[in-house]
């Protein structure tokens, strides 16, 4: 009894550290996108310090709808290719697109995040090299990459979609998880996958095919990528914290030359 519950841990140890991102350079072609979303409410909530680099910190201008975390790659089954080619992030070739960039897709920490060759960068970098560069041949650059994800978030606008469903953000309200997955099914045709933190709405991701025809998130068997991703579950009701505006302290700026780019 012990020894086959001391298998199962073992197993899935095992297959978390193995299978949920394969790095290297033999990773086969994905099967679909994932656009992962992030709730700025419930992530702003953990902002214990400011920098002009954090999307929580914007005070007035702070983000009040979802923000796009990233474009994914994925396989069926719950793993996803990571850190395709050593194509490292230009932040040049997204410059026509810097404003939406900083509007839509900040990063909501003030840490560099990880890039694929040991480095840190932008939130920008760490995306676009670890699952943009995996994206091939759907999409064949870090541009495309960008432009494509911005255009997905626009089209299927699922700030909207929630409001118009009468799921305001609200700190005082809870709301059936049932109702907020129906809102997305019947307003872009599939169903999305939810991430909660604690009882709130943390993540929200929509699923596409290769051709960006929205799909269901988990089709078949969730087994496998429910072990990998436990947090995916949430309770049956729950909240969509409002943004609660920061201020930018005196603290020191993370990435200071980030803001001066309308000069390049
Ligand atoms: O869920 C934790 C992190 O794992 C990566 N992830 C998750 C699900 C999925 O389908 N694809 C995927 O890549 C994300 O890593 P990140 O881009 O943040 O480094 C996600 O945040």
């Amino acid at each position: 009894m012990v020894k086959s519950f001391l298998s199962v841990v073992v197993l899935l140890f095992f297959s978390l550290f193995c299978f949920s991102e394969i790095d290297g350079s033999e990773q086969r072609e994905f099967d679909y996108f994932v656009l992962a979303l992030q709730w700025p409410g419930t992530f702003c909530q953990r902002t214990h310090h400011c920098c002009k680099s954090n999307g929580c910190c914007r005070s007035s201008n702070g983000p009040t709808e979802f923000t796009i975390h990233g474009l994914w790659p994925d396989y069926n089954g719950g793993t996803w290719p990571a850190c395709c080619t050593q194509s490292n992030f230009d932040i040049k070739k997204v410059s026509s697109l810097l404003g939406e960039l900083q509007k839509y897709w900040p990063s909501l920490s003030c840490s560099a995040s990880s890039t694929c060759h040991g480095g840190r960068g932008l939130f920008w970098a760490h995306e676009w090299e670890k699952h943009g560069t995996c994206s091939f041949p759907v999409i064949q650059d870090e541009f495309s990459y960008f432009s494509t994800t911005l255009d997905l978030y626009f089209k299927y606008n699922v700030t909207k979609i929630l409001n118009e469903a009468g799921f305001a953000p609200s700190n005082s309200e809870k709301y059936p998880l049932g109702g907020i997955v129906s809102a997305i099914e019947n307003a872009v045709g599939a169903s999305p996958l939810l991430v909660c933190s604690h009882g709130a709405l943390e993540e929200l991701r929509l699923c596409f095919y290769k051709d960006f025809k929205p799909r269901d998130c988990i089709i078949g068997s969730s087994t496998q990528f429910e072990l990998l991703t436990p947090r995916s579950s949430c309770p049956r009701y729950i909240s969509l914290p409002q943004y609660v505006p920061l201020q930018l302290e005196n603290g020191k700026d993370e990435f200071p030359w980030l803001f001066d780019i309308e000069a390049m």
